[in-house]
């Protein structure tokens, strides 16, 4: 590269990255195919609109591109082309939600969504998201004794409500969603069921969670969590849902769609069929699972009492410490997550009680039992501010002995 401060700034990236450890439970290292596709010449092509009518000349190979990622994307979720449709233009994760209600939803009308402290997503609705603007959100909890979703009150509220749609999905839950359930409780009230699987997508991939396809009108997901690919964002739809959901996305809500990003998202997607990939997906769990135990152990008390998924919550204010004292001091040993609301919260989200911990990205670079044990000792040390400089060396050390792809 040419470019000699960028250049500099990607090589600390670079240092940055492989020297600590990363438990942010959204974020992956994604393959060196993953970075060729996105660094590729499809970067340089135009191709507003969809395969077989698009607006510029020059895209028989887009096409044949386009297609074959969303056909792969049907394969990995084993969804049938007669029932489901499947696109791949949206840039991320947010215009992916609000192109879904904005095809559906009719302004004003209510969405019925976990609320943020709970676990759920800001573009499910939350007053600061334009979605909160647009339409008025219907929050559900969790249950205050076992802080699983209580689908009991859940049925309760949307009977009140009404909403238009029920969203199930977030970005701090730990347990498995019953997607079962909200497809009874969405019938009842006429609601359709959006499933955001943009956190799980991965272990739906890899069989180590329920899939949402068989209750869900409408599955959004992001393609750079669990699912270990580029930033970017598929929707799927039921087929009488695809037409408007289309046009809202292009020519909507975007222009010209990144096909170097979907080039990208076909690889990963490739990539997530494979045997290797099902084993991955076992273990981020099997890790999130030994992580929080091993916190249990020293004494952390775990939101919900364990995980389901490659992620949980730390009450970390149970023991007086602030969730934002907490991610400081583990960034400053080399170990990087991100402070977080719990259920009940009564602390802001800028220094909530709690902090979430993953493990999509440490079991990418083949962390397991051993290192999950010891992630979880320097954890709780450096909490209890003991000995910060002594396991930052430590952290370090662990972290250099598995290489990031480069
Ligand atoms: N920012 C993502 C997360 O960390 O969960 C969700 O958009």
């Amino acid at each position: 590269m040419k470019d000699i401060e960028i250049k500099k700034l990607l090589s600390l990236e670079e240092n940055r990255q492989q020297n600590t450890i990363d438990l942010i439970a959204s974020e992956n290292y994604v393959s060196k195919d993953v970075r060729e596709a996105l660094g590729s010449v499809f970067v340089n092509k135009y191709a507003e609109g969809y395969p077989g009518a698009r607006y510029y000349a020059g895209n028989t190979v887009i096409d044949a591109l386009e297609k074959l990622v969303i056909q792969r994307a049907r394969k990995l979720f084993k969804l049938s082309s007669k029932k489901w449709d499947v696109n791949v233009q949206p840039y991320s994760g947010s215009p992916a939600n609000l192109a879904v209600f904005h095809a559906l939803i009719p302004h004003g009308e209510k969405i019925m969504a976990m609320s943020l402290d709970m676990g759920g997503h800001l573009t499910h609705g939350h007053k600061v998201s334009v979605t909160g603007k647009l339409w008025e959100q219907v929050p559900y909890g969790v249950d205050k004794l076992s802080e699983e979703i209580d689908y009991g009150e859940l049925l309760h509220i949307a009977l009140i409500a009404r909403p238009k749609c029920i969203v199930a999905g977030g970005s701090a839950y730990a347990r498995i969603v019953d997607f079962k359930r909200m497809r009874t409780i969405a019938d009842e009230v006429g609601a359709l069921l959006l499933v955001d699987m943009s956190h799980f997508a991965g272990l739906v991939a890899g069989g180590v969670y329920h899939s949402p396809f068989p209750y869900a009108d409408i599955v959004t997901t992001t393609t750079h969590k669990t699912l270990r690919g580029p930033r970017s964002a598929m929707i799927f739809s039921k087929k009488e849902y695809t037409p408007a959901i289309g046009k809202i996305v292009f020519p909507g809500m975007q222009g010209g769609p990144h096909m170097n990003q979907i080039a990208a998202v076909g690889v990963a997607l490739h990539e997530a069929g494979t045997p290797q990939f099902k084993n991955y997906a076992a273990r981020v769990v099997e890790n999130a699972q030994i992580l929080a135990r091993e916190l249990e152990r020293l004494g952390w008390r775990i939101v919900s009492n364990g995980t389901d998924s490659h992620l949980f919550l730390l009450d970390v204010m149970s023991r007086g410490i602030s969730g934002k004292t907490a991610s400081d001091a583990l960034e400053r040993a080399g170990i990087i997550l991100n402070k977080n609301m719990i259920p009940f919260d009564t602390r802001k989200p800028g220094d909530p009680s709690g902090i979430r911990i993953g493990t999509p990205a440490v079991t990418t670079r083949g962390m397991g039992k051993k290192e999950m044990k010891l992630i979880a000792e320097y954890i709780s040390t450096i909490l209890l501010k003991k000995n910060i400089a002594e396991v930052k060396g430590v952290v370090q050390k662990l972290a250099k002995k598995f290489p990031i792809a480069r």
